[in-house]
């Protein structure tokens, strides 16, 4: 009921970044807003193609269906539908929608006066696929590069492009990115259960206030980041999980590799190189 009332204070006009008053209204919980329109719109074509392009063939085995990228030797150039055109225009789709999800986003951070921290936060996931699909295809000049849209066939391009380069564990900013991966699990393993065992104790226990949680960590490991701090601090390692992920990728072949290049074992030979013990 609280939930409620408080709804009905902060759905108030106002906020929007394209329109005014049109599309300022919402649909039971959800707001529509302008992005909202244009976000069914991107998703219901996009979704519509990929079920046209299943339905071309060759099969309607779910983990099977694929939509693929154009071949090489359309380049960056516009494929006809049936050979990768619908590849591109699903892509188009995708982007048009996850950008709308974002300013609609932004929309509803206007209305409530928060901050923009969740919209930032899905831009990177945003930027992510956008330099899969857009930003490498095009730096490495064919629209071929970008990975097709299946269950399984998406990770055999993962497969593929990893092998590509030899063993793609030896990319630096992968590393960086799987270390950042895994320190956010850390982050919200700890966070999850440190909130849990202080906020919800046994059946006539009282609920712990802040200073146990810090000191729990204070005793444990001599510091304790603080209750703000551990938001702003899981906040920045998802982040950087999607930012290095992002470089890694584009770095494989527009910067290594390319055209004729080495595998990503190679790049470590600077430190084989560094004169301390290098005689040449
Ligand atoms: C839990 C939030 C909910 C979202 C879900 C995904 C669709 C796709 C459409 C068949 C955490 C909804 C799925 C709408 C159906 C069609 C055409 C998010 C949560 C539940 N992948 N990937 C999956 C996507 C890439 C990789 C699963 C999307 C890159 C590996 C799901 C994208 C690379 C593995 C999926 C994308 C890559 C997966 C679970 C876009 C590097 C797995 C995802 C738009 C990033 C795992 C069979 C999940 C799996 C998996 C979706 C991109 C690698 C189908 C939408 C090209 C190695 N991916 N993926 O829970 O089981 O995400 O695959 O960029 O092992 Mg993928
Ligand atoms: C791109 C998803 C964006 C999603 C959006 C939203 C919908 C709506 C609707 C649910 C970025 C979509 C929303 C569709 C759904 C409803 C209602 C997220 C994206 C916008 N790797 N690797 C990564 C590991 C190996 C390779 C990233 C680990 C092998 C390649 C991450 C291992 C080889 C690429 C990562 C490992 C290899 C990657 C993925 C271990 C293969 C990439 C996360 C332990 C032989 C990709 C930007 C990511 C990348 C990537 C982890 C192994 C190859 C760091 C832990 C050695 C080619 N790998 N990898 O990017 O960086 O998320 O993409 O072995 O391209 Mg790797
Ligand atoms: C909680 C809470 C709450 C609180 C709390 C807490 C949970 C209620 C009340 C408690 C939380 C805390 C006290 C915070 C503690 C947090 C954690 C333990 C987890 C968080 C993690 C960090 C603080 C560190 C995060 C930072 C990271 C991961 C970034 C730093 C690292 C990098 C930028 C690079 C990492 C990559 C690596 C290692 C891969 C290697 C590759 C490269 C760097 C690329 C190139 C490599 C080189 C140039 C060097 C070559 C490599 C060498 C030489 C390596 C050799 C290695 C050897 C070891 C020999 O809920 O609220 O409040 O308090």
């Amino acid at each position: 009921m609280a939930m409620l009332s408080f709804e009905r204070k902060y759905r108030v006009r106002g906020g929007t970044l394209i329109g005014g008053d049109l599309f300022d209204f919402w649909a039971g919980p959800l707001y529509v807003g302008f992005f909202g329109i244009t976000t069914v719109f991107f998703s219901v074509v996009g979704t519509a193609l990929i079920v046209w392009g299943a339905a071309l063939g060759p099969t309607w085995n779910l983990w099977q269906i694929s939509i693929n990228p154009p071949d090489v030797k359309y380049g960056l150039s516009f494929a006809p539908l049936q050979e990768g055109g619908i590849w591109q225009v699903v892509t188009i789709c995708a982007i048009g929608a996850f950008v709308s999800w974002a300013l609609r986003e932004v929309e509803i951070c206007r209305k409530l006066g928060i901050g923009y921290h969740v919209p930032f936060a899905f831009s990177i996931a945003i930027l992510a696929y956008v330099t899969l699909v857009v930003i490498r295809p095009v730096l490495m000049g064919s629209w071929s590069y970008g990975f097709p849209y299946g269950i399984i066939t998406h990770l055999d391009w993962v497969s593929n492009t990893g092998y590509q380069y030899g063993n793609f564990h030896y990319n630096p900013a992968h590393m960086i990115a799987i270390t950042f991966f895994f320190t956010t699990c850390l982050a919200l393993a700890l966070h999850g259960g440190l909130i849990l065992s202080s906020t919800n104790p046994d059946r006539g226990e009282p609920v712990k206030s802040p200073e146990h949680e810090n000191t729990i960590f204070r005793d444990l490991i001599g510091y304790s980041v603080g209750t703000l701090g551990i938001h702003r601090l899981g906040l920045f390692v998802a982040l950087s999980s999607g930012f290095w992920s992002a470089v890694c990728i584009v770095i494989s072949g527009p910067l290594w590799l390319w055209p004729e290049g080495e595998p990503w074992s190679e790049w470590w030979n600077w430190w084989r190189n560094l004169p301390i013990w290098s005689s040449n």
